[in-house]
Order: C-alpha cells, then sequence, then structure tokens
C-alpha cells in the first residue's frame, strides 16, 4: 500500500468527520515526551500539550504501562458492582488533594456538570434554597466545556449561538471583580461561584493577586460554594499543584480532568468533603465509565509522575525563562507576553495582513506546535518534562518565526 500524503490524511478526515474543528495543517502520528511527529517523520515541539492534558510528556511509560497492564486484567465493570482498582484511586486522589471524597468522572464537562448538580443539591438540602430556586454565579469569558448547560453560562457566542433554549440560574459577572461577586452574593439564594483561576480559553487571562483569596472569603461569608474549574490550570501547570495554591485557596468543590490522566486515558473527576459530596444519594448521579478499572490506574501512575518528576517546580522555573526571553524578543507583533508556570499566551498585533494563524503555521514550518485562540492569541503551552535546554532550542525556533514576518 503506498503511503498516504498528508493532504490525504487531511481530506479523509474533513470527508468523514463532523467539521467542529480547524486543525493547523499538520498529521501527528507518533509523540514523546515534548515532542510529535508527523506523519512524514517530522518533529516538532508540541506547546499545546493538548489543551493541558500531556502536562507529564507524551506517552510516559509509567502511564502508558499502567493503562496496558489493567486493560489485560479487566476494562470497565460499570458501577453496578464495586472493582478492586475504584477505591485505591478514591483513597489516593482524596489524600493527594486534601478532600474527603471524590466522584470519579471521564471528561472535564461532566465534572463540570457534576459540580453544578452538587452545588444545586447542596443549596437545597444544605443552605435550605427553595426547590429549583439556586443560582450559581459565574464569569464573563468562561470555558468550562461544551454542553448544553455549561454553554448557558458561556458569553461566547462560539460556543453558545444556535444552542439554545438555555439552562436558567446562572448570574454572569465580569471576571476578576471583586465588588461585582459581592453584589450577586447579597442574594439568599446563590448556591456556588464557579470560576476558573486562570481563564485558559479566554486567551491565559490571570486575575490579580489575591481575587481567589478575597473570592473565596466572600463565599465563606456569604455561605456560597466555592467551585475551582482546574481543568486546565491544574496539575501543575502553573507551577503549583493546583492555580490556586498560588494563593493557599481551598475550593470547596474542585474540578479536575486532562492532565490527572497524562493525556493517556479520559479521566476526570470533582472532589469535595462529605458534607457536600453526600448531598448527591445512590442513583443520583452516575456514568458507565466514570470510575473504571483502567481510568483508576492511569490517575494513579499520572499523579505519581507529577510528584517523582517535581513537575510543578519545573513549570515554576521555566515558566519564568519563557516569559523574560519573549519579553525580549523585539518583533511589532508580540502586543504582550502573560501566564503563570507554563500556562502563558502571547497577544499578537496583526501586521500587513499577518495574523497569529500565519504566525502558528509558520512555527510549524520551524518545528514548533502552537494555535491562535480567539484569533489574536497564541498559548504556549508545552509538556511540563521539557528540560531548560529544550526550552531554550524551542523559544530560538519562536525567535526564528517572527524575524520571519519582520
Ligand atoms: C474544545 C478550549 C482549552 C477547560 C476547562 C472544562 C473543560 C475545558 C477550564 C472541558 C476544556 C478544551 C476543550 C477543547 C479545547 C480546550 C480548550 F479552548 F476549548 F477552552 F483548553 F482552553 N474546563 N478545554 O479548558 O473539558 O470536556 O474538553 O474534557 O472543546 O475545543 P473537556
Amino acid at each position: 500500500m503506498t503511503k498516504m500524503t498528508a493532504q490525504e490524511y487531511m481530506d479523509r478526515e474533513s470527508k468523514y468527520g463532523a467539521h467542529n474543528y480547524h486543525p493547523l495543517p499538520v498529521v501527528l502520528d507518533k509523540g514523546k515526551g515534548p515532542f510529535v511527529w508527523d506523519t512524514d517523520g517530522k518533529q516538532y515541539f508540541d506547546f499545546l500539550s493538548a489543551y493541558s492534558a500531556v502536562n507529564q510528556g507524551h506517552c510516559h511509560p509509567k502511564i502508558v504501562n499502567a493503562m496496558v497492564e489493567q486493560a489485560q486484567k479487566i476494562t470497565l465493570t460499570s458501577r453496578a458492582f464495586y472493582n478492586s482498582s475504584l477505591g485505591e484511586f478514591e483513597q489516593y486522589v482524596t489524600k493527594y488533594f486534601g478532600y474527603e471524597k471524590v466522584l470519579p468522572m471521564n471528561t472535564g464537562a461532566e465534572a463540570d456538570e457534576t459540580a453544578l448538580k452538587l452545588c444545586r443539591k447542596w443549596g437545597y438540602l444544605k443552605k435550605g434554597i427553595p426547590a429549583d430556586q439556586a443560582k450559581i454565579i459565574c464569569c464573563f469569558e468562561n470555558f468550562h466545556g461544551r454542553t448544553i448547560s455549561i454553554v448557558s453560562m458561556s458569553t461566547d457566542p462560539d460556543s453558545y449561538g444556535g444552542f439554545g433554549p438555555f439552562t436558567p440560574g446562572f448570574v454572569k459577572i465580569p471576571y476578576n471583580d471583586i465588588a461585582a461577586l459581592e453584589k450577586e452574593l447579597q442574594d439568599p439564594n446563590v448556591a456556588g461561584f464557579i470560576v476558573e483561576p486562570i481563564q485558559g480559553e479566554a486567551g491565559v487571562f490571570v486575575p490579580d493577586e489575591g481575587y481567589l483569596k478575597k473570592a473565596s472569603d466572600l463565599c465563606k461569608k456569604h455561605n456560597v460554594l466555592f467551585i475551582a474549574d482546574e481543568v486546565q490550570t491544574g496539575i501543575a501547570r502553573t507551577g503549583k499543584l493546583l492555580a490556586v495554591d498560588h494563593e493557599g485557596v481551598r475550593p470547596d468543590i474542585l474540578i479536575l480532568g486532562k492532565a490527572i490522566s497524562g493525556g493517556v486515558f479520559p479521566v476526570s473527576c470533582v472532589l469535595a468533603d462529605d458534607e457536600i459530596m453526600l448531598c448527591i444519594k445512590p442513583g443520583e448521579h452516575g456514568s458507565t465509565f466514570g470510575g473504571n478499572p483502567i481510568a483508576a490506574k492511569v490517575a494513579i501512575a499520572a499523579l505519581e509522575v507529577v510528584k517523582e518528576e517535581k513537575l510543578a517546580e519545573n513549570a515554576e522555573r521555566l515558566g519564568k525563562i519563557f516569559r523574560s526571553e519573549f519579553s525580549a524578543i523585539k518583533s511589532d507583533m508580540i502586543e504582550l507576553v502573560r501566564g503563570k508556570g507554563l500556562l502563558n499566551a502571547v497577544v499578537i498585533r496583526n501586521k500587513n495582513g499577518k495574523t497569529a494563524w500565519d504566525v502558528c503555521v509558520a512555527m510549524k514550518e520551524n518545528g514548533v506546535l502552537a494555535k491562535p485562540t480567539h484569533g489574536n492569541i497564541i498559548r504556549f503551552a508545552p509538556p511540563l518534562v521539557i528540560t531548560e535546554e529544550q526550552l531554550y532550542e524551542a523559544i530560538g525556533l519562536i525567535k526564528k518565526t517572527f524575524k520571519q514576518f519582520e
């Protein structure tokens, strides 16, 4: 059989697959650590990490082996029965993050939905909010997933447009605005406040120092649950195990996904203490694959790697290098660079009709993969296993790319 060209791979996806994405024109075939290779064998630095799901690097042997080993024993039992791996994961992950209970799911959106349901349930059973009156505060420019209830919180027409009618009960406020939050918290029917510690998809918006702490304290004062969506910012990405750790904040409900499995298998979960978690009774929530044995073993291995390889420390240190090197790049296409740890973004100023997309295509040619979000922002998020030497090499290729637009 003759070798397919990259174009043939792309045409086949376009012919048979839904057009719900507009991928960069590259066809990936292999991944290892911070690198990926395309179908022609060309090597790239992966600076997207599957949207921060591959923090531990592509195909980490310890995590892949955990999956392969379990897959040869038993893959799925459903929760109709107990299984020998789930409790091990539940004990490990609750101790790892310091919570009494965990509810395992698969995707980030499912974990966010679980958190919303848990918050409403708690509002009715514990806070005494009248039936069906619970409100949850969320932020403009949020991203929490793609389900109907989640896009009901969205202020991005690309996320919610054409998908109405929407789930009621969400109160939208500006991000990073304590006064706006305090105003809405006066409503006794507010059950929770859901927030990304850093708004990833919006373009890596880092809130003011102290915002998360003040928000969390205000929620406590008004008996409202502080819900942190760390699907993208968690698992060492921002230089601490969790982004909320930068401010010593302990969310009432913690939402994790993506890199909790190292990108090897879909795993997500919600963590909370008994007073909240036990509001959901048997039969009131679940998922076929939630808490399956493979997910359990993969997540334990992925979390062990984070500690063993000191990924948070690496992200903290290399993130500082990235931002200082980037700030030194002389290019009138670079408006600013911002971020925390190895979750960074560069705001691009269009030049001679060239946009962030053109920069990403040129970077691809030079061996670095990244993708624009919201048109003019390029997110740079390499796997946290990248070494300082590899980072400098990648930055050199990025600098070379911007020079091509001078
Ligand atoms: C897409 C964005 C990133 C997330 C946060 C929950 C979820 C996500 C903070 C849902 C998922 C992914 C989804 C993917 C692209 C990517 C993304 F641009 F869409 F927003 F990372 F920024 N909370 N983010 O970032 O988790 O259900 O996807 O497992 O939908 O295009 P999921």
